[in-house]
């Protein structure tokens, strides 16, 4: 048996009373989550797989450990995610239930599932902690903790990425890895059950449902959420307790214009106040530029430290906290994670200096794409080790440092991984549309904001940039909406008819 949360096994005593989780004003405890994430864990014990509506919410939580204790591998949606993106991850993954909050609305695609409501505040009122008799009724009590048949190998969650082209592909993330990519960063961070962590990600990516809510809750530690982002809301919660900070570098480049005065001297110096005291400021998902850690660290005396993961990997490299932080670089390889470079031909490099494509193995990784082995072997290498598609050095001393990726057609926006292709496809389905290439263009809040070029129809009335982007929300998700739209009377293509994207970009 393995315990993903041994917190939530059967807490008493002060144990149970701790925080666990907090959002706004709904704070949940050890017994009390582990209350009603049995109650749960009952009702979807023979789902087989279930959906997870994953609003930046109590309930969330309470779905996805409750699925976790269960055994019963989970699928967090986006909720914002459009129709046509929602029917391939509903196709694909073929989940029997979702679970939602008693007052989300759920799309249509979404209302031929069993619907198992989850109520956080109901959760809360009953004051019951875990297996008493108070708490729902037809509870299986203390005995449906993770006892369930799943073991390391079994499917914990399966998230979904976008690649260059195509949907986006399910990444099963075992049990195992979940545990041990926690376990390797409560090593390099000397992350305990004393750290109380505070972010505003989203529930249904890695970043902000395993490290940011699971992390917390295998160390018996606590989470406050705080719903949406906003550098008051960090001020307020790391200023009242909070120890360490998770964001993207979108958020902490928020935080640093703060910092510069974009906002009232008191809003400024209780944001100072509450990042000098953090323990640990950790940025990820993609590079924090040096400017943003400068101004932060000149103004708070603070250095964030940054950690390099990917939902196939979870992390792979990280400073530590008892490490030197050297902005730029992501770190060291964590414990049990093996990285190495590589050329276009596989042939690996170990002179220092060598760029090349980092390659990962270790026990921290995903067992493959649900449905998809033509996708999952092309991902790794005949010897076994996963292909990042990131490029990178590493230092004499083992730190390593990003300096690209292999496809041009990603796009990292506010920290969200955007496929090209998937965009093109939606716009080009539109009848204004005659050619489209979407690129991503270098932005100081988003890193990366998505570009479309378009050929309209009829170039005396191309369609709206804002009609293109509604679409794009509608059908996708809103953070893949093209910010940008210019227009143009042919894409400019080499002897082969292929896109030269690379011009467009100049
Ligand atoms: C605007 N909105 C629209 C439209 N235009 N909605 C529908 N149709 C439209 N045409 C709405 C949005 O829904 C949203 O609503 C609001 O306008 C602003 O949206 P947006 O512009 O996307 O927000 P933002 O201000 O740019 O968000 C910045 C952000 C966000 C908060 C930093 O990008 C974010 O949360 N990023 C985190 C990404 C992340 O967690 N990545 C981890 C994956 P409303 O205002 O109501 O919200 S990477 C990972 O997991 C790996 C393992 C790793 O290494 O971590
Ligand atoms: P995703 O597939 O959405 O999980 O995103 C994973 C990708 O985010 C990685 O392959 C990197 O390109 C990028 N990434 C994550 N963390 C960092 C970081 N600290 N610095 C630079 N890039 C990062």
């Amino acid at each position: 048996m393995t315990l993903l949360l041994p917190a939530l096994q059967s807490p008493t005593g002060p144990a149970a009373s701790r925080e666990a989780v907090r959002f706004g004003d709904l704070s949940l405890t050890y017994g009390l989550l582990a209350g009603a994430s049995d109650s749960l864990a009952a009702r979807i014990a023979d789902a087989g797989r279930v959906a997870v509506w994953a609003t930046p919410t109590p309930e969330t939580v309470i779905a996805v450990v409750a699925a976790l204790r269960a055994g019963v591998p989970a699928v967090p949606l986006n909720p914002r995610t459009g129709e046509r993106e929602l029917a391939h991850i509903l196709g694909d993954s073929e989940p029997t239930a979702v679970l939602a909050g008693p007052d989300d609305e759920l799309p249509p695609a979404l209302e031929k599932l069993r619907r198992v409501t989850v109520d956080a505040r109901a959760a809360a009122a009953s004051g019951a902690p875990a297996g008493s008799p108070a708490h729902e009724a037809g509870a299986a009590g203390p005995d449906v903790y993770e006892t369930g048949e799943a073991g390391p190998e079994d499917p914990a969650l399966i998230v979904y990425t976008s690649g260059t082209t195509g949907p986006p592909k399910g990444a099963v993330l075992p049990r195992r890895a979940v545990a041990a990519s926690l376990d390797a960063l409560e090593d390099a961070w000397e992350w305990t059950g004393d750290d109380v962590l505070v972010h505003a990600l989203p529930l249904f990516h890695v970043h902000g449902l395993i490290l940011g809510v699971l992390g917390p809750l295998r160390r018996g530690g606590s989470v406050r959420h705080l719903g949406k982002f906003s550098p008051d809301g960090v001020a307020r919660e790391l200023g009242s307790g909070g120890t360490m900070l998770f964001g993207v570098p979108t958020m902490y480049h928020r935080l640093a214009e703060v910092l510069a005065g974009s906002a009232s001297k008191a809003e400024r110096e209780s944001l100072t106040r509450a990042l000098s005291g953090a323990r640990l400021l950790v940025s990820g998902s993609a590079a924090l530029p040096v400017h943003d850690h400068e101004r932060i660290a000149a103004a708070t005396g603070r250095r964030v430290i940054e950690r390099y993961g990917m939902t196939e990997t979870l992390m792979n490299t990280g400073i530590r906290a008892d490490g030197a932080p050297r902005p730029g670089t992501v770190g060291p390889p964590l414990a049990g994670v093996e990285l190495r470079l590589a050329e276009e031909d596989g042939t690996v490099l170990d002179e220092p200096g060598a760029i090349g494509e980092i390659q990962v193995r270790g026990p921290n990784l995903f067992t493959g794409y649900l449905n998809r082995p033509d996708a999952t072997a092309a991902a790794h290498t005949a010897d076994g080790w996963f292909r990042t598609g990131d490029v990178g050095t590493v230092d004499a001393d083992g730190y390593v440092t990003i300096v690209g990726r292999k496809a041009t057609d990603l796009i990292k926006s506010g920290g969200y991984k955007i496929g090209a292709g998937e965009i093109e496809n939606v716009l080009l389905a539109h009848p204004g549309v005659r050619e489209v290439a979407v690129t991503g263009e270098e932005d100081p809040d988003l890193g990366e904001r998505v570009v479309a070029w378009v050929v309209a129809t009829d170039p005396g009335s191309p369609p709206s940039p804002e009609e293109l982007a509604d679409r794009v929300a509608a059908q996708l998700a809103p953070h893949k909406r093209p910010r940008t739209v210019r227009y143009l009377d042919a894409l400019p293509r080499n002897d082969l008819g292929k896109i030269m994207k690379r011009s467009l970009r100049a």
